[in-house]
């Protein structure tokens, strides 16, 4: 198949599963076409001969106090589905893509060309931004008027019905990550790098937004450095980072709260960790906290949205109340100093990612195009 694939490109969850989809499909011999307004993050140039990159460009014209960024990208869509001969268009984030994709639809119809959508839901597209009265009546649109739509959890396909008004199927398929590539990672990993060798190391990726609770993360820490040597990874950047900085200097632990800013070497950090904290308010999946189990680093989390379906409670990890750092801190603490029992959560960790790896997922995405495909020749 010839799969084009809108999502943002940037660090978030959604750009990274459209990329690391668009890869797994390559390697199953389609030919991929990412169109986005810049490469994405985890796509490296000339990774594979079927993988292209369309770059959508949004003039900027003095008159517009907000550029047409829905306008550029549905006319980049037609262009490159009309001349590549696109069989479907799988655009991930409802906000602006769906939109985009229905206008891009449309358009081709009007030149006697028809073209399936299929939109996957992310989360803060439906739980934060989207059911924003707003952005509403267009997201329910452009959601009822995809081909073909997708959940990343059933946490998020309930949010969905319950926010909006849905007559659409929306099928949940889950985030996938590629437990084979990080197997074949070189191992031991040069912690000594990062910490002392008694020290544990505690991580945290996020885009640091106010829903992730940068804060507990470093509450938790604050209470368990009390308790045994330790060091925590601060990874990723966004609009919580100032005030976090500022906390960690007030407690004087500028020395043991590391902040890495965005990095391209999670899977290094992660070989490093000893520990995963992910206390967010809202979280649909939680990919950071599947990436880490994968690398069987067991994962204390809040039980936002779907992170239950992704963090087996008393098996990958700990599962506490959003806020509730005590208990978070408490699970963390019994987790590191029990030896014996935090080696049987690092493998049982491994054994619960491998539940969402990425050849049970792709195959359910090929299925999905192949019925959006068929749907629309009728
Ligand atoms: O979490 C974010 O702020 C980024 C956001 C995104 O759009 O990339 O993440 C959402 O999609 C990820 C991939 O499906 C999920 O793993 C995250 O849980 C989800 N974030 C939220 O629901 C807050």
């Amino acid at each position: 198949m010839k799969i084009a694939i809108v999502c943002y490109p940037t660090f978030g969850g959604s750009g990274v599963v459209a990329t690391e989809l668009g890869i797994a499909l390559s390697a199953k011999g389609h030919e991929i076409h990412f169109i986005t307004y810049r490469q994405p993050v985890r796509l490296e140039a000339l990774q594979h001969p079927l993988i292209h990159f369309h770059e959508v460009n949004v003039p900027d014209y003095p008159l517009f106090k907000y550029q047409p960024y829905e306008l550029a990208l549905s006319s980049r869509l037609v262009d490159v589905i009309k001349t590549i001969q696109i069989d479907v268009l799988h655009v991930h984030y409802a906000i602006p893509h769906a939109y985009a994709a229905y206008m891009t639809k449309m358009m081709l119809l009007d030149i006697g060309i028809k073209i399936p959508i299929v939109t996957t839901l992310h989360g803060t597209d439906i739980t934060l931004v989207g059911s924003h009265p707003f952005y509403k009546p267009a997201v329910t649109f452009s959601i009822n008027h995809s081909d073909r739509v997708t959940a990343v959890s059933q946490s998020l396909k309930e949010d969905t019905l319950r926010l909006f008004d849905i007559h659409t199927k929306i099928e949940v398929v889950p985030n996938f990550i590629d437990t084979e590539k990080i197997n074949r990672l070189g191992k031991p990993c040069e912690r000594s790098l990062l910490a002392q060798k008694e020290e544990k190391i505690i991580t945290h990726i996020s885009n640091f937004r106010p829903l992730k609770r940068i804060m507990d993360v470093i509450a938790i820490f604050e209470r368990l450095h009390k308790e045994l040597p330790c060091k925590l990874m601060m990874v990723g950047e966004g609009p919580e980072k100032i005030n976090a900085v500022a906390q960690v200097k007030a407690l004087g632990l500028e020395d043991k709260i590391i902040f890495l800013g965005n990095s391209n070497e999670i899977d290094k950090i992660l070989c490093y960790s000893d520990l995963f904290l992910l206390p967010s308010e809202k979280e649909s999946f939680g990919l950071s906290a599947l990436e880490a189990m994968a690398h069987g680093v067991p994962v204390i989390s809040s039980n936002a949205g779907g992170l239950a379906e992704v963090n087996k409670e008393g098996f990958s990890g700990y599962l506490a109340p959003v806020g509730d750092i005590e208990k978070m801190a408490q699970k963390a603490k019994s987790l590191l100093t029990d030896e014996e029992q935090h080696a049987q959560f690092r493998t049982q960790a491994k054994k619960q990612a491998s539940l969402f790896s990425i050849e049970n997922v792709v195959g359910k995405y090929e299925a999905i195009y192949a019925d959006a495909i068929a749907s629309i020749r009728f």
